[in-house]
């Protein structure tokens, strides 16, 4: 099965058009969390997951904006973007957000936005945690986000590695368990400023990073519009 792996999309639907026009045809597409928040978009882009019936799990992003206290936690300019995020999503997006599992198996794969073991706030960057995760796992594998880098934590019988992809570069996992994170559509932090996204075969066990370029400018021109934070808006420019 040919999976199409999306993380942090963050209501850049600029972004999401272009990694979808540029993925290869697949099976399905899975997506690991934070769907809305910083970005100018949010009911468009869920729109377009609802369109392509895309299985997602929800971030702290997600969570806070159908009115969870993760917002408590957020800084300045991504507490001031959610703020505009609640007051502008429609019922319909709320509705869809709100029923998002924190958790899903498929294929052998454990999806979760932050961590198997606390999916909602862990930040999966070191092979203790990686380790961690894969113990909190009934699955030989999973899929994760929230960090908005590109990584892969191999589990050889117990013998923990840290792989960073390059663009373009292809892991075959496999019988090794593996923990994949496909680094952010909508706000790449890994100093690349192009969309991130994977594309993973369950059945020869391997997975491609893929970027995609798309038009920042015009992103950054919509969430002016709205006013929103003037840094969210920069660091689209740096992947930052
Ligand atoms: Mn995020």
């Amino acid at each position: 099965m040919r999976i199409l792996v999306l993380s942090d999309i963050h209501a850049n639907l600029e972004a999401l058009d272009a990694v979808l026009d540029a993925a290869p045809a697949v099976d399905a597409t899975w997506v690991a969390g934070d769907i809305v928040g910083y970005g100018p978009e949010p009911d468009e882009v869920v729109e377009r997951l609802r369109e392509r019936g895309v299985t997602a799990v929800r971030g702290n992003h997600d969570a806070a904006a159908v009115g969870g206290d993760e917002i408590d936690y957020f800084n300045e300019d991504a507490r001031r973007a959610m703020l505009w995020t609640r007051g502008v999503i429609s019922d319909r997006t709320r509705a869809w957000l709100t029923a998002l599992p924190e958790r899903v198996e498929r294929e052998g794969f454990t999806l979760a936005h932050g961590s198997p073991r606390d999916p909602i706030w862990e930040y999966v960057t070191t092979t203790p945690v990686a380790r961690a995760s894969f113990d909190a796992m009934t699955t030989s594998h999973g899929v994760i986000g929230h960090t908005h880098r590109p990584a892969a934590y191999l589990n050889d019988d117990g013998v923990m590695s840290l792989m960073t992809p390059a663009e373009g570069s292809q892991l075959t996992f496999g019988a090794r368990r593996v923990l994949l994170n496909a680094g952010s559509v909508g706000q790449p932090r890994d100093g690349i400023a192009t969309a991130s996204w994977m594309v993973l075969d369950t059945v020869l066990g391997t997975a491609d990073w893929r970027r995609t370029a798309y038009d920042i400018a015009s992103v950054q021109a919509a969430m002016r519009r709205v006013a929103l934070p003037s840094f969210l808006r920069d660091r689209l420019a740096y992947g930052g």
